[in-house]
């Protein structure tokens, strides 16, 4: 039966039929019709208005995240599609669908100078704009486009290589009525399955595995994505092979099992970086090797490859052989290879019998160092308290299917190393883009499709003031998310680099002072003026009772936690390397990272 639908209609019809439950947006006279079409679907999808359209974006990265499905985001044209920039280079580094749908000029406006059109190099060009940050864009000028438009969107988000996908609505377009006989669905246009490694490729890659006397395997954001966990414990388990993870990575194997190594890297752990620089064959899964996972390429440091020889596998084949030369290079989806390679290690090699093997308790005594190296912070009941104490006490009082969110700052590195989480999908960071304001808005996006856990944001105070305007949405909606708030009162992990690389002179710009004394918001009572729950707390004693206290509010809340400044004890430990490079007046630092700077392999 043919029905006349406009091109608004039909956007809307076609998320409810993808079974997207939430569409985040805020309007303008851009998309008028596009919020009338949702309206008249309000029992199917339910519109979130956040304060923010970064904060959009932010909500449904971290619905995905934690939930694996996609939400769409919508916004009026010009500023506030500009406003998503950020989110979206967000979920583009790490490879997370979001579906943006920006309102653009009419279609036979463009180019006059409509209200916050952008039209002197070009008439208004969204996608010229966005460009870089998406994975695919569709510029739309007739509302019949928009069918097969919507449909392809869903395909290059979900498909391959995860990621954001941008769709134009101009205006007139949104309100143009056409006949529409049938609307594609994702049963007849969605392909099934997923690509499967060479099988060549993975019966080499499971020699080099049963051969290798100290195997690695290295779980990257991929392995997440894919849904590989299950697969990558049971290869490991088979192999008695060391796990090391990136950021993107963690959670993805249990962080109490005796084979686990932690992370390498930068600001990974020492046991992490010990088992991958002597490692003889790494199995690395969805793994990007960036540069602060790496030490920067620095032999030694987090890697030594070759001789240590790599077998990767990644869904997109450009990651293959990008920065370290691969033995084996095997394109296709996480889950399905590292189940092949499972079989292919079965097939010539019985189960080895790891526990109380030599390696392994060389993995256990290496970690249970690791360990001991931040213990002393971690039990310090000094007062303001150390970010590794409050730590401590949000692990001992969360369940272990708690989500946590992190974004940037030295909350979000020390999380990284000090914090154990069991089950895939809990820790939830924006790694490769490192976006401060990020946590707050996606843990709200992750609670609304998990209902059923405590889901926490463990922000900094810099981090959070970024969209602590998103207060408002929560208590709006009744998202009982909880914000942790490190409070020390400045932009820390910066002041801590500064103080690293440059010297102690360099403490400038960093930190929030007025004639010399911090100065901050009281972000507690922040909180309650937008009706949520606030408590700010100085002493390590008060922390878990606070956050108990929070979690059985069920609202939003926020805890503040006043952190110890302290040089040295503010933050966590740098094991790795990373090129951050100094001026030449700065004489022998100069010259020493000059120094280290030629080690680089890259
Ligand atoms: C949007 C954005 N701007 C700037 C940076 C650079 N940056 C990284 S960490 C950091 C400081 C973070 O401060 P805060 O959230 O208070 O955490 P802290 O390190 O103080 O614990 C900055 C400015 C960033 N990651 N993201
Ligand atoms: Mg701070």
């Amino acid at each position: 039966m043919t029905r006349s639908m406009t091109g608004a209609q039909i956007v809307a019809e076609m998320l409810v039929q993808e079974g997207v439950p939430y569409v985040v947006g805020i309007p303008g006279h851009g998309n008028l019709p596009l919020v009338d079409a949702l309206r008249e679907l309000q029992d199917k999808i339910q519109v979130i208005m956040p304060r923010h359209e970064q904060a959009a974006l932010h909500m449904a990265d971290g619905y995905f995240r934690a939930v694996g499905k996609p939400l769409a985001v919508y916004t009026s044209i010009g500023a506030g599609a500009t406003n998503t920039l950020i989110g979206l280079a967000t979920a583009y580094v790490d490879s997370i669908p979001v579906l943006l749908l920006v309102g653009e000029t009419h279609t036979h406006m463009r180019g006059v100078g409509v209200l916050q059109e952008i039209e002197r190099q070009t008439w208004s060009d969204l996608p010229r704009t966005f460009d870089p940050v998406v994975k695919r864009s569709w510029r739309i000028d007739q509302a019949r486009q928009l069918p097969r438009a919507m449909s392809q969107a869903f395909n290059a988000m979900l498909t391959g290589r995860p990621g954001p996908a941008l769709i134009t609505l101009p205006m007139d377009v949104q309100a143009e009525t056409i006949p529409v006989a049938g609307l594609p669905t994702p049963e007849t246009r969605r392909p099934q399955g997923v690509p499967r490694g060479d099988p060549g490729e993975i019966r080499r890659a499971a020699e080099l595995l049963v051969t290798a006397q100290r195997p690695v395997i290295l779980l990257g954001g991929g392995v997440v994505l894919a849904g590989a966990e299950a697969e990558a414990r049971a290869l490991a388990e088979h192999l008695g092979a060391a796990v090391v993870t990136t950021m993107q990575g963690k959670a993805a194997f249990p962080e109490d099992h005796p084979l686990y190594g932690w992370h390498m890297g930068a600001n990974g752990t020492t046991c992490g970086n010990h088992l991958t620089n002597n490692a003889d064959v790494i199995l690395a899964i969805g793994v990007r090797f960036a540069d602060k996972a790496t030490s920067s390429y620095r032999p030694g440091y987090a890697f030594n490859i070759p001789p240590t020889q790599l077998i990767h596998v990644d869904i997109d084949p450009f990651e293959i052989g990008k920065n370290y030369p691969a033995t084996v290079g095997i394109v296709g989806d996480a889950r399905a290879v590292t189940r092949d390679l499972f079989e292919a290690v079965a097939a010539v090699n019985p189960s080895r019998d790891w526990r109380g093997a030599p390696y392994t308790q060389e993995i256990e005594e290496k970690v249970a160092a690791w360990l001991a190296s931040f213990r002393p912070l971690l039990e310090a009941g000094s007062s303001p308290p150390t970010m590794g104490r409050v730590i401590a006490e949000v692990r001992r009082v969360l369940p272990q299917e708690a989500i946590v969110f992190t974004s940037a700052g030295n909350i979000q590195a020390q999380v990284f190393q000090e914090m154990a989480f069991t089950v895939p999908r809990t820790y939830i960071s924006a790694g490769g883009f490192s976006t401060m304001g990020w946590s707050y808005p996606a843990a709200l996006g992750a609670r609304l499709g998990r209902p059923d856990v405590p889901v926490v944001a463990l922000v900094g105070d810099g981090d959070f003031l970024m969209t602590i305007q998103e207060l408002a949405t929560a208590v709006q909606y009744d998202i009982p998310v909880v914000a942790v708030v490190f409070n020390n009162q400045g932009w820390q992990a910066i002041r801590d680099l500064q103080r690293i690389a440059f010297g102690e002179q360099a403490n400038y710009g960093t930190m929030f002072e007025q004639d010399e004394r911090p100065i901050t918001p009281h972000i507690a009572d922040i909180a309650r003026a937008f009706g949520g729950h606030g408590r700010r707390v100085e002493t390590a004693q008060d922390v878990g009772p606070a956050l108990e206290e929070a979690l059985a509010a069920n609202r939003p809340a926020v805890v503040e936690v006043m952190i110890d400044m302290t040089m040295g004890t503010s933050g966590g430990q740098a094991p790795g390397w990373w090129d951050v490079p100094v001026p030449a007046y700065l004489g022998e630092r100069r010259a020493a990272y000059e120094r280290e700077r030629a080690e680089e392999v890259i």
